[in-house]
């Protein structure tokens, strides 16, 4: 290998197209690609998570797949994929939504596993499976590495892993891949996780495209990685989500006047306000002018002697936003936790059929 650093690839991952969001992930690929050619490198890697439904896709979010990965190929680039979760209907099946997109020229899909040689780097890469089966397909990349322990090895997959931070921002800790299963790697790449975070000084879990609600973070964009197994990551260009603290009991009128001027219909911007302060100030609060506006509200009350007590007028309902809401709902009601857990499942399966 040269003494300078080369790029071999850019990764990105979890850009989860649905039927809604094509066109703004086909945008964000197109900066990729125009990225990838201003910097000579020929080849995406994309970390899982292509589809954001597991039951079932929409007509449009298969078209914008083959249109994002023609774009791609049309344009001289290889483009790799493995899956994750969200592509597959059971999570220790090769069956996936992706396997069809293997046929077009120039884009190369691992169902499972394989190992690629890119300018003399080992890139391995590894689908998404449950526990059992992940631990299985890892074993035989792992065991491949140790053969090539001369030379740099990269892996790129989808999955948990031990002391990892959750979207939520929480530290998994249940997980049954541990962070020393991956000591026969230079550098470890992950999707799944969509704010961005490293675990030890190899497992780096490169962060979603961009943000898909006010709880995600907008440090997103794409990764390089480097044929000394370092990676360098870039922000990409899209509507960033923004929440905005006003404590109402310390503004006046003509201040949520400002406010409104200055953040309603930003067309860069989803903009989020949180009021909070005593239950009746709160509640004075004119929260149709808000959202008329566009803007998002979530109302934060405080009762003298109890905890803040923070509901949303209104909330972004994406998926997991009326689980959790669902959740909630059963939990203040001391509904029984087999009868919440039934109701729960009988929502995924709505939701996912959506
Ligand atoms: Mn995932």
């Amino acid at each position: 290998m040269s003494e300078k650093k080369s790029p071999l690839f850019i990764l990105v991952a979890d850009p989860h197209v649905s039927d809604t969001n094509g066109q703004t992930v086909f945008d964000l690929f197109t900066q990729v690609k125009d990225a990838a050619i201003g910097k000579m490198i020929k080849r995406i890697v994309i970390a899982g998570d292509l589809f954001k439904w597991r039951k079932a896709q929409s007509l449009s979010a298969l078209m914008w797949w083959i249109k994002i990965l023609k774009m791609l190929t049309g344009a001289g680039l290889e483009v790799y994929a493995i899956d994750g979760n969200h592509d597959k209907v059971l999570a220790d099946s090769e069956d996936s939504y992706v396997a069809p997109f293997q046929f077009i020229k120039g884009f190369v899909y691992t169902s499972r596993y394989e190992m690629y040689d890119m300018n003399g780097v080992a890139v391995h890469l590894v689908s998404y499976f449950g526990k059992e089966v992940y631990a299985e397909v890892l074993s035989e990349a792992i065991a491949c590495a140790k053969k090539n322990k001369d030379f740099v090895n990269i892996l790129v997959s989808h999955n948990e892993v031990n002391g990892a931070k959750m979207n939520d921002g929480g530290i998994l800790a249940e997980s049954e891949t541990e962070y020393q299963a991956f000591k026969a790697f230079t550098t470890v790449c992950m999707g799944h996780f969509h704010n961005k975070s490293v675990l030890g000084k190899r497992v780096h879990f490169v962060g979603s495209m961009c943000p898909d609600n006010f709880g995600e973070d907008n440090d997103k964009g794409f990764t390089i990685v480097y044929d000394d197994g370092s990676l360098k990551a870039h922000n990409l260009e899209f509507k960033k989500y923004e929440t905005h603290k006003v404590s109402v009991d310390d503004v006046s009128a003509e201040d949520l006047d400002t406010f409104l001027e200055s953040y309603g219909e930003l067309s860069d911007t989803h903009v989020r306000v949180v009021f909070s302060g005593s239950k009746a100030a709160v509640e004075a609060v004119d929260t149709s002018r808000f959202l008329s506006a566009g803007i998002s509200v979530k109302l934060d009350k405080t009762v003298e002697g109890e905890d803040s007590d923070e509901t949303s007028a209104y909330i972004e309902f994406t998926d997991n936003a009326l689980v959790d809401a669902f959740g909630e709902f059963c939990d203040e009601r001391s509904i029984k936790k087999t009868d919440a857990k039934l109701g729960k499942k009988y929502l995924k399966q709505t939701l996912e059929k959506q």
